[in-house]
C-alpha cells in the first residue's frame, strides 16, 4: 500500500477524461462503527463471506489472525477462524503479511478457501488453498494447506494484494510489481513474469505439473512469449479486487507512485501501462525513452497525488445494496493516507467516470481513520476497514 520517497513534481498533467466534480457535501455522510464493540488487534485487510443458509462473514488481519464476525453487531465476541501468526512471524514490514482471503464459490459443499500472503527467505508471494475443519464452528484447518503457486518477490513492498472469484468460477490473483520505485526489474510489462499482473486460475483442475489449472480461454494460452496464467498486464500494486455481478466487471485500485492513484476496470488480455505509464501520463523515469508501441488501457479514474487529493488508493466495490439508493451502481473506494471515501459513477461502457463524489473526509480532530479496503456485507452494504482496527459502515445523515 505504501509509496516510497514521494517527491515534488513541478507540473500537473490532467487526466484525459476528467470527471465532473460532483457538488457533494461530505457532511451529508458519516461512517459509524459497523460493530460498535469491536476493535481488531491488528490491521484488517479483507472481508469474506461464506455462502448458503449458514453463511457467515470473516475479517482477515494483516499479521495472520482471521476472525468470524458476530451476526449481532452489538456483540464483542470474535471467534478465531484462522490463527496464521506463526507462519507470518517474519512478515514484519509495513506491507508484508496476509493480504486477502476468499471462499470458494462452492464452499458449502467443498469447504475450501484461498489466501494470499508474503513469505521471507526467500521473499515471495504465496497463494494457497485450505479447508475448514469438521464440526459446527466455522474454523480453518491449517494442516490442510495446499500451496498452489509461489511467486518470487524482489523487494519489500507491492506484494500480492487481491483475490476474487469471477462469475465463471475462476480465481483471479493480483500481484504487485516486486517493489520500490519505477519497477526497477521491469516486471510488470514482462510477458513471462507474474509480478505486476492479474492472473486467472482454475483451482478445480490441474494443468500439467501445476497445482492448478490454466483456463483454456485465458488470453495468452497460445502465445509462448507469455505465461498462460496471465489475464491482464501492467500493474504496480493492485489493491482490493471485486466483481460487479450485474456487469461481470472486475474492478481494482492500483496504488500509484508520484503522480496518480488509479481505479481500473480489468479486461481480458489488456495492458494497464505500468511501468511505462503512470496514470494517464508517461512514467517520469521513462520519459527519455520512447514509449513502446501497444495499446495501453487508461484508468477509468485517477486522482492526483500532487494536488493532495490522496496518496494511496484502496479499492472497493460497486454498490448494489438497498439502504443507499443514491449510490446504486457507484463504485465505492477510498484513500488510505487522507482518510477519504468516494463514490464513482461510471459511464455506460465503464470506460470513464461520469462523476466522482467525495462522501467522506477524515476530520483531523476526530477519530483516526485510514481505510484499508471497502467490501460489501452480505446484504451489499458497505464495510469500510480502517488501519485502526475498526470496521465502519456508511450512512447518509441528510436525506434530500
Ligand atoms: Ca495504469
Amino acid at each position: 500500500m505504501r509509496n516510497h520517497f514521494p517527491k515534488i513534481i513541478l507540473w500537473i498533467l490532467s487526466a484525459l477524461h476528467p470527471p465532473t466534480a460532483a457538488a457533494a457535501d461530505p457532511a451529508d455522510w458519516s461512517l459509524p462503527h459497523a460493530w460498535t464493540a469491536i476493535t481488531l488487534p491488528d490491521c484488517p485487510v479483507c472481508i469474506a463471506h461464506t455462502s448458503g443458509p449458514q453463511a457467515r462473514s470473516v475479517v482477515a488481519c494483516q499479521r495472520g489472525l482471521v476472525y468470524v464476525l458476530p451476526e449481532d453487531r452489538q456483540s464483542a465476541e470474535l471467534a478465531v477462524f484462522l490463527d496464521f501468526r506463526d507462519r507470518l512471524k517474519e512478515e514484519i514490514h509495513f506491507e508484508a503479511g496476509l493480504h486477502a482471503l476468499v471462499f470458494h464459490p462452492d464452499f458449502a459443499r467443498n469447504g475450501r478457501f484461498y489466501l494470499t500472503y508474503s513469505q521471507s527467505d526467500p521473499r515471495r508471494c504465496v497463494l494457497s488453498e485450505m479447508c475448514v475443519a469438521a464440526g459446527p464452528d466455522l474454523k480453518a484447518s491449517p494442516a490442510t494447506e495446499r500451496i498452489l503457486l509461489e511467486v518470487p518477490h524482489m523487494l519489500g513492498d507491492h506484494f500480492c494484494g487481491s483475490l476474487a472469484f469471477g462469475p465463471e468460477g475462476c480465481l483471479y490473483w493480483g500481484i504487485g510489481d516486486g517493489g520500490f520505485r519505477d519497477d526497477p526489474h521491469h516486471t510488470a510489462q514482462h510477458p513471462f513474469l507474474l509480478q505486476g499482473k492479474v492472473l486467472r486460475l482454475d483451482v478445480d483442475h490441474r494443468t500439467g505439473a501445476r497445482a492448478y489449472g490454466i483456463p483454456g480461454d485465458n488470453p495468452f494460452v497460445s502465445d509462448q512469449a507469455y505465461r498462460p496464467e496471465i489475464w491482464a498486464v501492467g500493474f504496480r500494486n493492485p489493491w482490493v479486487f471485486s466483481f460487479d455481478q450485474p456487469t461481470g466487471d472486475l474492478w481494482a485500485g492500483d496504488v500509484g507512485q508520484d503522480l496518480y492513484e488509479e481505479i481500473n476496470v480489468i479486461r481480458r488480455g489488456a495492458n494497464y501501462g505500468w511501468a511505462e505509464r503512470d496514470g494517464p501520463s508517461r512514467l517520469q523515469a521513462r520519459e527519455k525513452t520512447p514509449q513502446p508501441r501497444g495499446d495501453f488501457v487508461e484508468p477509468i479514474h485517477t486522482y492526483s497525488r500532487m494536488k493532495s487529493e490522496g496518496i494511496c488508493v484502496v479499492g472497493g466495490y460497486v454498490y448494489r445494496g438497498a439502504a443507499l439508493p443514491s449510490l446504486q451502481g457507484c463504485y465505492l473506494f477510498g484513500d488510505w493516507g487522507y482518510g477519504k471515501v468516494w463514490a464513482l459513477r461510471p459511464d455506460a461502457e465503464r470506460r470513464h467516470a461520469d462523476s466522482v463524489e467525495l462522501l467522506f473526509l477524515r476530520d483531523e480532530a476526530a477519530e483516526r481513520f485510514n481505510p484499508t479496503a471497502i467490501f460489501p456485507d452480505r446484504a451489499g452494504e458497505p464495510l469500510i476497514l480502517s488501519h485502526t482496527g475498526r470496521i465502519h459502515t456508511l450512512v447518509k445523515v441528510v436525506v434530500k
